[in-house]
């Protein structure tokens, strides 16, 4: 065991007034941290670590990089040696680059976007606790997210160049990172070409998720929650503090999670995503939707695609 879970997501906003005002009013996270550069750091009352968001300043959205936790300090040397093997650059940040956390190996995705691997976080605890706990605290606030629960990159592919880096990412994730992957689409004349995959370590249906775009990008990163009931108030949530929605709720095919898609007040998308899902074990059968089916695999009741929720994206 290395990669336990993702860790934190490091998001650029424009507005971080506005952007704070989102993550705690909408999502129910709470700040637990500034530092000297500006940086806001934020957790769910159900995480036990420090933050799981960073909101960076800047001029423009999108992602900084994705984190995850692996198990223990040695495996950050076991895994640089394993990365750099692979034929892509490393370095190891020392602790306390990142306020609260050890050090952290840091590295690209083939498709582009930074990752950083960490074993050490401070220990703040759950809203609940661990003593004889309550299922949820009395001071939630907005759509009461648990935790951060995956994030879905965009990945240049080009069938004209054969440029594919969601086929690279995969590939790398797994031979490399250990993870397994759950779903794929797979289109083209001959149904090979893997334009998007659904990836976990942990056991829900996906940690990671790539999909094709014409250039690299955050698409989403998701919220859990536990129940479609908890989406549907979610939405209610969302009315009531003028939040952009992009997609009503509604479930995916793919993952089987019920959902909501929205923006941060910079662009960002968020996703709030509940249900389990299905129990994902590491030799569970692979789930290929094909392209007839691609419609019913991200929006499964309509079994439409809304073409502005491929195309837009920061
Ligand atoms: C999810 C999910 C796309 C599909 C998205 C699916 C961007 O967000 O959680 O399964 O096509
Ligand atoms: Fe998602």
């Amino acid at each position: 065991m290395s990669v336990m879970r993702m860790g934190h997501a490091s998001l650029k906003v424009m507005d971080m007034a506005a952007a704070v005002k989102h993550y705690e009013n909408v999502l129910g996270m709470k700040t637990t941290m500034q530092d000297k550069h500006g940086n806001v750091y934020l957790k769910c009352w159900d995480e036990w670590d420090k933050y799981s968001l960073v909101l960076t300043p800047s001029d423009q959205a999108g992602l900084n990089h994705v984190a995850f936790k692996v198990e223990k300090d040695e495996n950050l040397d076991t895994l640089q040696k394993r990365v750099e093997a692979a034929g892509i650059a490393t370095q190891m940040l020392a602790e306390g680059e990142m306020p609260s956390t050890g050090r952290m190996l840091q590295f690209n995705l083939p498709s582009g976007h930074e990752v950083r691997l960490y074993a050490m976080k401070e220990y703040v605890g759950t809203e609940v606790g661990t003593s004889n706990p309550d299922p949820w605290p009395d001071n939630i606030k907005g759509a009461g997210a648990h935790w951060l629960d995956h994030a879905l990159l965009m990945c240049e592919v080009n069938p004209e160049t054969g440029v594919n880096k969601v086929a690279e990412n995969t590939r790398f994730m797994m031979d490399v990172l250990d993870f397994f992957l759950t779903e794929q689409i797979l289109v083209g004349p001959d149904g090979t070409m893997q334009v998007a995959t659904w990836l976990a370590r942990t056991t829900t249906p996906h940690d990671i998720a790539f999909v094709g775009g014409p250039r690299m990008g955050l698409h989403h990163i998701a919220f859990f929650l536990d129940s479609w009931n908890d989406i549907l108030k979610s939405a209610d949530v969302m009315a009531k503090t003028k939040t952009r929605i992009d997609v009503a709720p509604t479930r995916h095919g793919i993952t089987r999670g019920e959902t909501i898609y929205f923006f941060d007040p910079s662009g960002n998308r968020n996703e709030t995503f509940a249900g389990l899902g299905y129990l994902a074990q590491r030799d569970r059968p692979v789930t290929t939707w094909d392209e007839s089916h691609l419609g019913s695999g991200i929006f499964y009741h309509t079994g439409e695609m809304v073409p502005s929720f491929t195309e837009v994206y920061t």
